[in-house]
């Protein structure tokens, strides 16, 4: 029964595929900013000698914007550690970004220096995120007030509703230090885009710090976390591609130019110093400081 059916046999034929390209290297081969890695000694030493070269000045203000979890508490306890060579957390940092801001409140945080009662030149306004086009985060027209000095720390933020002249933390004649003298933008790098109620926010305020001539800069934290290469070695940073387009992107938004902007990692999870990170702290902190100066010497 049956006879056995013979199977034809299978045709071979040969396919010709085109390769795809492969997929261009992450990172230049030259870094397209140098830094000192490695030798942070006169980084330290250029800010631990600053002074405001305007001598009515006692300080420069800072203030520190950006979406909610970016990062903003953990750069000014980054400062604090760098200059104070230990671990140190003055501004308290959320510890998750669903626990939308921790800081509610107005607050100037101060470095301490060397000797009884010493602080830095130099003092850090924190707020509350920006969040979200349905009334949480902080207005911009407190944004304003607090650029030009109106507002007096312990102010709690009340999304719906700004300062007032008739409030007591209402500062009617704000004086040379209570103005802002540095905005500093502050963006994760591995954030998803952007809320569009928040881009309105991030446009409005830059057009009023440019109002006000009040100098800005931008800060991209979490590059630790943005791509393998930074991941496994800060020294990457400039050269990493996507760091690269992250910070044009940035820049193209906020209208702020490339040497403005300063990715960072900021001390999170660390418990000992850690070189790199200082270096680029440093980095950014050295630019806030001189145009803090040329703004306060106009002024
Ligand atoms: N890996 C990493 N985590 C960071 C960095 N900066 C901040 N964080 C973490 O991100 C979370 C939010 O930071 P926080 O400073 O509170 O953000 P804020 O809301 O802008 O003040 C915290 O858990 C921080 O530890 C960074 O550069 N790298
Ligand atoms: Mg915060």
């Amino acid at each position: 029964m049956g006879g056995e059916q013979s199977k034809p046999e299978p045709v071979t034929r040969t396919v010709y595929v085109e390769k795809p390209a492969p997929p261009p290297p992450p990172m230049y081969d030259e870094p397209w900013r140098v830094l000192p890695w490695g030798n942070n000694i006169s980084g330290l030493n250029y800010v631990k000698d600053y002074q405001p070269q305007n001598d009515e000045v006692k300080f420069i203000r800072v203030l520190l914007y950006g979406p909610v979890g970016a990062g903003k508490s953990s750069f000014i306890s980054s400062v604090s550690t760098v200059l104070r060579r230990r671990i140190a957390t003055p501004a308290k940092a959320s510890s998750t970004t669903s626990d939308q801001s921790y800081t509610k409140k107005y607050k100037t945080h101060k470095i301490p220096k060397e000797g009884r009662g010493n602080f830095y030149p130099f003092v850090f306004n924190d707020i509350m995120g920006l969040e979200d086009g349905s009334g949480r985060g902080v207005s911009v027209e407190d944004i304003k007030l607090i650029m030009k000095g109106h507002v007096k720390d312990g102010y709690k933020f009340n999304p719906v509703s700004p300062l007032s002249p008739g409030d007591p933390h209402y500062n009617p004649s704000p004086s040379m230090e209570d103005r802002i003298h540095v905005l500093v933008c502050v963006q994760s790098a591995n954030a998803q885009e952007i809320q569009g109620s928040v881009l309105q926010k991030l446009k409005d305020i830059r057009e009023a710090a440019s109002d006000l001539d009040i100098p800005q800069i931008a800060v991209i934290t979490k590059i630790d976390e943005a791509t393998e290469e930074t991941e496994r070695d800060l020294r990457n940073v400039y050269k990493s591609k996507h760091v690269k387009k992250k910070m044009t992107d940035l820049s193209a938004f906020l209208g702020i130019p490339m040497n403005c902007i300063f990715p960072v990692k900021n001390y999170s999870e660390e418990t000992d110093l850690k070189d790199d990170l200082d270096t680029l702290i440093l980095s950014a902190l050295k630019l806030i400081l001189d145009l803090g100066d040329d703004f306060t010497c106009d002024m």
